[in-house]
């Protein structure tokens, strides 16, 4: 007889993620259990409630590995159509990215070709995305539309993104980025176009249940604060809540119009101003972070990282995983980068990466290693959990669970 639990992990060195006094949460010589997907137990071994072989149907032994919550990815633009070496190319020979995006290129240039593919070959371009994540231990994923521009198009890539999370067995919240650019079609006819995503976009998205939030990019290449408002107004309408690219190339009060409505998150955020900062605490709109794009940017200019700490802003770390600006297939790269070009601490980006993620997300259920939380998890070849930011590339990896289930098979079948 046992009390149920599906796998009971010995021998675990576990970083919660929790409050529990200890950097990371941790808890040495510590026990996971989990049944159906969940966890239901995390603590020391010696406190579990009676003898192993009582407790679960299968007892393993992790061999000392250091365990952390699936990390979190909550800001990506992973699937889209082609690439942009080329544009890589025109920026090393001194190209900026406005003056390539002024030109036609850029995010539409992903936009031809997101539309030349259809479903079965943008999921086919895409799936090898995902799985790179995943292989690095990312079980969750938030992937944007943004390339597609009109109807068929973004709710195509909604759709596969939906795809990826049921071929790979991990979570992924879609977000509907409809106001990326201007679609060609509507060439100087700006106020439209966002009439043609409030009118007919947004609400098949929302319809179909597509889209899990919504985002927009408020700046001075794409659209304004007004028009973003317009959008944002249209999700609250079908309860569907906000993010915003907010203040990545210039500051237009992105950060304090996403506090406005209550945004989950305001991201990029290089030019937030002061204020824009306190709205955002007020809010409790969560800060992502993305160095992948300002280090692929040749950014000098920091996102207010002390004034976003002092106000108690969780802070959250993303790859913005998309082909122009942050070609960037590791989050735990995107975490050495948090540290190192933005001086956070080893421990604030896998916060920034795990809890503060899923906060990100609006997701209670996972970001952190806690009985009822899902049982998302990865077992890490490392001698601390510092090493995760430490080590720059390379695969420590030892095995990703989502759910409970191992997923090495789907990181090993790589297409
Ligand atoms: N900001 C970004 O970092 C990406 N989109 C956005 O609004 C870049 C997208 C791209 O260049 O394809
Ligand atoms: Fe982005």
């Amino acid at each position: 007889m046992n009390s149920g639990w599906d796998v009971l992990l010995l021998d675990c060195r576990l970083a919660t993620l929790g409050r529990n006094g200890e950097p990371h949460g941790a808890i040495e010589r510590a026990a996971l259990a989990w049944k159906d997907g969940v966890i239901t137990y995390v603590g020391a071994q010696h406190d579990l409630p009676g003898p192993p072989e009582r407790l679960a149907a299968r007892i393993e032994s992790a061999d000392s590995a250091w365990i952390t919550p699936g990390l979190i990815d909550c800001h990506t633009h992973l699937v889209f159509g082609g690439d942009r070496a080329d544009e890589f190319d025109r920026r090393l020979n001194g190209a900026s990215y406005e003056e390539i995006a002024r030109a036609g290129g850029g995010i539409l240039s992903s936009v031809r070709a997101t539309r030349e593919a259809n479903e079965e070959n943008l999921f086919a371009q895409s799936l090898p995305r995902a799985r790179a994540l995943l292989a690095d231990g990312v079980t969750t994923i938030e992937i944007k539309s943004g390339y597609g521009l009109d109807l068929e198009n973004e709710l195509k890539m909604l759709r596969v993104a939906r795809r990826i999370s049921r071929e790979l067995g991990i979570g992924v919240r879609t977000t509907l980025l409809a106001a990326h650019a201007l679609p060609p079609e509507f060439n100087g006819r700006t106020d439209d176009y966002i009439d043609h995503l409030c009118a007919d976009v947004l609400p098949a998205a929302a319809r179909e249940g597509l889209a899990d939030a919504v985002d927009a990019f408020c700046e001075r290449i794409a659209f304004t604060p007004e028009q973003t408002r317009r959008v944002f107004a249209k999700a609250r309408e079908f309860g569907l809540p906000v993010k915003l690219h907010a203040d990545q190339l210039s500051d237009l009060g992105g950060a304090a119009l996403a506090a406005e409505f209550g945004a989950l998150s305001a991201d990029h955020l290089e030019w937030t101003s002061d204020a824009g900062v306190r709205a955002m605490a007020t809010a409790g709109t969560v800060a992502v972070l993305l160095p992948g794009a300002f280090y692929a940017l040749r950014e000098t200019k920091l996102p207010p990282i002390d004034a976003l700490r002092a106000a108690g802003v969780p802070i959250a770390i993303a790859t913005d995983l998309n082909p122009g600006t942050s070609p960037l297939l590791s989050l735990r790269l995107a975490m050495n980068m948090a540290c190192t070009l933005f001086h956070m601490t080893p421990e604030e980006a896998l916060r920034g990466a795990t809890v503060n993620a899923a906060r990100a997300l609006g997701l209670a259920d996972r970001g952190t290693l806690e009985v009822g939380k899902r049982a998302d998890f990865v077992l890490w070849n490392i001698e601390r959990p510092a090493d995760l930011c430490y080590w720059i590339g390379g695969g420590l990896v030892r095995s990703v669970f989502a759910q409970g289930r191992a997923q090495d098979a789907a990181i090993r079948n790589r297409s």
